[in-house]
């Protein structure tokens, strides 16, 4: 039995400290080195971060693998192993510089390079049929993956899983010796740079072409080198008695967001093609086989592929994808047949995988109109629907693509109604048309939709939004497929190995270590939130982390930073909807009022254009002398997993302040609370299950809320918001020039939707500011009381338990991929 994750991105963070410490032997590690005169510290920090991931997604895939080890789940990982990550940055006085990040330039200690275990990998190329009745996928590029094994450690137990990235080269016999021979060293090497470049780098530009077919190429390298790993693993394990029925029971393959989706038509692929199974037997397994996690709503960040590009790249797949496609089309059509033409066209719109391709004869045959007369559609009626209408919910539901299948023969046998032709008084409805205007694309989510038996969202609000808004038209159709999994993260890298203080505080006033197992027991420490005791221990192990960042940033930055300061940390990607732009005008705002008020009343308290705001603002106040240690404001950069192991620990206040509805969970809100750090943020993502267990009162909440956002949207364009003053001031305050030189007017023109500026403040900063500044004020306030605070910091802590990702792996494994923990003997 294996279960296979298959993720574009993995975060790991350094290996060594992780290692020792799940093999529980940090102490005797330091020990042995302070003999051998070295220090564990200055030996873990030359190690570099693996730059396999960017973001939540990919460091979620590596808490899942943490868990899934320390859980003793038989279960594989399988990525990519990028030569380059996406960028170093680097800060300069015009804002962010990105270089190559060359985390392989030393070499990787922790990985296996497995020569032996290889697979061919075929672009490009044409389909024929064989004589054996199959297809065949012939001619084209062809090229090797490679396995490098990363072994991952699980916590007090014997299980190592794997994690199997793959490089790629060429095969051997592809080396143009001719050529070479003959002096054209470029043409000799082409086929090398062509194969290795795809495992070049993390996410490629894909604006040029050339881009996406590289992007195209590592998604397709990724699932089918996977997949015929766990294919071979299968057919070697099942020996004499191998049955392709058992396949799903054996083997999950969970699809971490869509980037994997390619799984389904190469799945499908094999076992028809190359293991000679019918349609109908390749789809069923296909189907019980393979699941997906949705991690995002955002439309632009669901992918679509040029079905131009697919079909020249993986021409054997848009066959198989194509074919799909049509299934479900006439499953559509027998769902809601065609007594309301106007819910089928938009059922077919919402849910068909290709958008903007010409329907097939069958159904585009549904919708012929007269000529002229807008509105009311002629309905042909064909038998098939007839058919299917007369059949139940529940054999519609079992039987939905199997059945389609063979009515298949008959539809491609039917000629495309030529309703000209035919009565010229008659049209085809301009939708089942291929526009030549627009691109003709795959859509990749409603895919995996179609072809996973499980989808599932990654926090409560999230998975109602995937249901209830993103694809709705699906969950009408397969309400038992849709499911929640919130997020969680290991307890292990992001309490006990980041916060060895803390972790033996808790331990301590526990009575034993067992939480770092089963945090439920974190709740114990509910008991002691008053206690002076554990209070000064608390603010002492906090202090002393607030001192590790101190030094971090006087090294990453320059900038002395007192720890008497509250720590109020965003740690987030740059992204619009996160909103780091209400963050810093809040800053902003905060600084002017402090500018205005007398010394002793004071406190202590996109992409790159964002990145240059926040940097200019940082130099502007850090050397004001008005303002002195009480605002600081760092731009922490080429933030990565260990920079956050050190800034987690020491952050007293952390920012998770998206427009609601927009960020599916986010992760760091767990680390942060779980590290006794107290959000503020809006009703979003997994924020909305973190108020509920640490307690209201324990968060600072503000925001519109996400049912809202719509028709705030809708006031916005029409004109009738009405700004709170403060949030003028604020942006007119910046456009005054105080942050030097940099244009900032197109940044405050894009909150006001201003002509040329975009979207009118899409993501609501405007609406939300005043709540924002309000909830700040509440914050210094509360931090004003120290006792308050500690209290407040350590419910946090408390209220955790339930965001282990060990909670999380439990759920998938008994709810979607139906297996249990096997102990090694
Ligand atoms: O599920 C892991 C992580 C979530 O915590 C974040 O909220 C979500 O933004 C992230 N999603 C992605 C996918 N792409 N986008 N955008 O990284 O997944």
């Amino acid at each position: 039995m294996s279960r296979n994750i298959l993720s574009s991105a993995l975060s790991h963070g350094r290996a060594l400290t992780n290692a020792i410490g799940n093999l529980e032997l940090t102490g005797q590690y330091a020990e042995a080195l302070k003999q051998l005169g070295q220090n564990l510290e200055d030996v873990a920090s030359q190690e570099p971060d693996p730059a396999l991931g960017n973001g939540g997604l990919g460091r979620l895939a590596s808490c899942f693998l943490d868990s899934m080890a320390t859980l003793n789940y038989p279960a594989w990982g399988y990525g990519l192993r990028y030569r380059y990550g996406l960028f170093k940055q680097i800060i300069t006085k015009d804002g962010q510089e990105e270089v190559a990040e060359n985390w392989l330039e030393m070499g990787n200690p922790w990985e296996i390079v497995r020569n032996d275990v290889s697979y061919p990998l075929k672009f490009y190329g044409k389909v024929v049929e064989g004589t054996d009745g199959r297809k065949h996928w012939i001619g084209g590029e062809n090229i090797k993956a490679v396995a490098h094994d990363v072994p991952i450690p699980g916590y007090k137990t014997k299980t190592t899983n794997n994690l199997r990235l793959w490089s790629t080269t060429v095969p051997s016999q592809n080396f143009d010796l001719g050529a070479f021979n003959a002096g054209d060293h470029v043409k000799a090497n082409e086929a090398h740079l062509n194969a290795e470049k795809i495992c070049h780098v993390l996410y490629p530009g894909d604006e040029s072409s050339e881009g996406k077919i590289l992007r195209l190429k590592q998604q397709y390298t990724l699932c089918s080198a996977s997949l015929q790993d766990i294919i071979s693993r299968f057919e070697s394990r099942a020996g004499d008695s191998l049955n392709w029925e058992d396949f799903p029971s054996k083997v999950a393959v969970q699809m971490n967001d869509t980037h994997p989706t390619l799984c389904i038509p190469e799945l499908m692929r094999i076992l028809m093609d190359v293991k000679g199974l019918s349609w109908n037997e390749s789809w069923s397994i296909t189907e019980r086989t393979v699941a997906y996690t949705n991690h995002t709503v955002l439309p632009e960040a669901l992918e679509k592929w040029s079905l131009d590009i697919m079909q020249k790249l993986l021409p054997r797949h848009v066959e198989i994808i194509e074919r799909i496609d049509e299934e479900l089309m006439n499953t559509i059509v027998s769902k809601y047949g065609t007594a309301d033409i106007s819910l089928l066209k938009q059922k077919l719109k919402d849910m068909r995988i290709l958008d903007n391709v010409d329907l097939p004869a069958s159904v585009a045959k549904l919708f012929i109109k007269p000529k002229e007369k807008k509105g009311k559609l002629l309905v042909e009626s064909l038998e098939s629907i007839a058919e299917a209408d007369e059949k139940t919910e529940s054999e519609e539901e079992e039987n939905i693509l199997s059945e389609t299948t063979e009515k298949k023969g008959e539809s491609d046998s039917e000629e495309a109604p030529d309703a000209e032709k035919e009565d010229p008084e008659y049209e085809l409805d301009p939708f089942t048309k291929y526009d030549p205007q627009l691109p003709r694309v795959v859509r990749m989510a409603n895919l995996c939709v179609v072809g996973g038996h499980s989808v599932n969202g990654v926090a409560e609000i999230h998975s109602e939004i995937v249901k209830q808004d993103v694809f709705n038209s699906f969950y009408e159709m397969w309400p038992t497929k849709f499911q929640n999994k919130t997020n969680g993260v290991t307890p292990r890298r992001w309490i006990r190995f980041c916060n060895p203080e803390l972790s033996t505080i808790i331990s301590k006033w526990i009575g034993s270590d067992d939480w770092i197992l089963n945090t439920d027991k974190l709740a114990g420490l509910k008991k002691f939130a008053d206690d002076e005791d554990l209070q000064s221990e608390w603010r002492t192990a906090k202090r002393n982390n607030k001192m590790k960042v101190v030094s971090l940033i006087r090294d990453k930055t320059g900038y002395v930073v007192s720890p008497d300061a509250m720590f109020d940390v965003q740690v987030k990607r740059i992204h619009e909807y996160k909103r780091q732009l209400l963050n810093i005008l809040g800053i902003v705002y905060r600084y002017k009022k402090m500018k205005e008020m007398s010394a002793k009343d004071r406190i202590k308290s996109f992409a790159k254009r964002i990145v240059k705001f926040i940097t200019d603002v940082a130099a502007t106040v850090n050397y004001d002398p008005d303002i002195g240690d009480l605002l600081k404001v760092v731009f922490v950069p080429d933030y990565n997993v260990s920079v956050a192991e050190t800034l987690i620990p020491a952050s007293e206040l952390s920012q998770h302040i998206s427009t609601a509805g927009m960020e599916a969970s986010g992760t760091s809100n767990m680390k942060f609370a779980m590290n006794g750090c107290i959000l503020i943020g809006t009703l979003d993502g997994a924020n909305v299950e973190i108020r509920e267990e640490v307690g209201e009162e324990n968060f600072f909440l503000f925001g519109a809320h996400a049912p809202e956002i719509a028709g705030l949207r809708q006031e916005r364009a029409e004109g009738k918001f009405v700004p709170d003053p403060r949030f003028e001031e604020v942006k007119e305050y910046v456009r005054s020039g105080i942050f030097g030189t940099g244009n900032y007017d197109e940044l405050m023109g894009s909150l006001e939707g201003n002509e040329g500026y975009g979207r009118a403040d899409y993501f609501l900063v405007g609406k939300d500011f005043p709540s924002y500044i309000e909830c700040q004020e509440k914050v210094d306030e509360a931090y004003r009381d120290q006792k308050l605070w500690t209290r407040m910091s350590i419910l946090n802590t408390a209220g955790s338990p339930k965001f282990s990702s060990d909670r999380t792996i439990h759920e998938y494994a008994k709810d979607i991929w139906g297996i249990s923990p096997v102990i090694m003997p």
